[in-house]
């Protein structure tokens, strides 16, 4: 690698992973069958109600077990459970303000990256009150392709500052079946 600029090994490991993507994508086309890789296979069509359960829609609880909390980090947790698709659905669950929840929870969607990474909650748009946690959970569905930035807005940036109640989220397309 010596005498390679920094320009061509970019392009070298991206060649290499594009062609492990492309791999990847036919196996996972035809079904994984790990006794076939690296030898000549015969593609099994798609079987479509073996398949129905990945082209459906989840409903997914943010934090897990966790659920919507000060001092979880949420963008670890979103890459750790990702990736999400389009039409899931994130259920965000806090308890409502009470005399030992003082400083109760709440869901903003910030407009852009940098209101993100400054947990500026100026522009944002609350989706989600102190008391909609409650109960089954507010539910919010990812149902357009464009990067979501939620947020807490529990102590005007607090919670999203310093909690770390924030992450990012980019839908992806579902594999369609034809
Ligand atoms: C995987 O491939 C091997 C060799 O082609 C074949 O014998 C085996 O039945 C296949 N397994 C499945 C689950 O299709
Ligand atoms: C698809 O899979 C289901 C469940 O395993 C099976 O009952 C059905 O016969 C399969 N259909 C085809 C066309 O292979
Ligand atoms: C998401 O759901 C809406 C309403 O049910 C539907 O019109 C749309 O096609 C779905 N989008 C995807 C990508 O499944
Ligand atoms: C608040 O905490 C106190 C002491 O732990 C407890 O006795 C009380 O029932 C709690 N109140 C509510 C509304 O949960
Ligand atoms: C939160 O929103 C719900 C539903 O819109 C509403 O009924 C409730 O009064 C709101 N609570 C607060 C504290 O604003
Ligand atoms: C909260 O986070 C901000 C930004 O990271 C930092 O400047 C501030 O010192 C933190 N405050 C506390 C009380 O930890
Ligand atoms: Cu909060």
């Amino acid at each position: 690698m010596g005498s390679l600029t920094y320009a061509q090994g970019l392009v070298l490991l991206l060649s290499a992973s594009l062609w492990a993507v492309s791999v990847a994508n036919r196996q996972w086309r035809y079904g994984f069958n790990y006794s076939d890789w690296g030898h000549n296979y015969k593609p099994r069509p798609c079987n479509s109600t073996n398949d129905a359960p990945a082209s459906t829609p989840k409903k997914i609880i943010v934090g897990g077990s966790q659920q919507w909390t000060f001092g979880v980090d949420y963008a670890d947790w979103a890459i750790k459970n990702g990736p999400f698709y389009l039409n899931d659905t994130l259920v965000f669950k806090y308890d409502p303000p009470s005399e030992n929840n003082t400083h109760p929870h709440s869901v903003y969607l910030l407009p852009n990256m940098w209101s993100f990474k400054k947990c500026d909650l100026t522009n944002a748009v609350e989706i989600a009150n102190v008391t909609q946690g409650g109960g089954d959970g507010f539910e919010f569905v990812l149902e357009k392709w464009q990067p979501y930035y939620f947020a807490c807005g529990g102590g005007n940036g607090f919670h999203c500052n310093n909690g770390t109640m924030k992450f990012s989220v980019m839908p992806s397309f579902r594999r369609w079946h034809f």
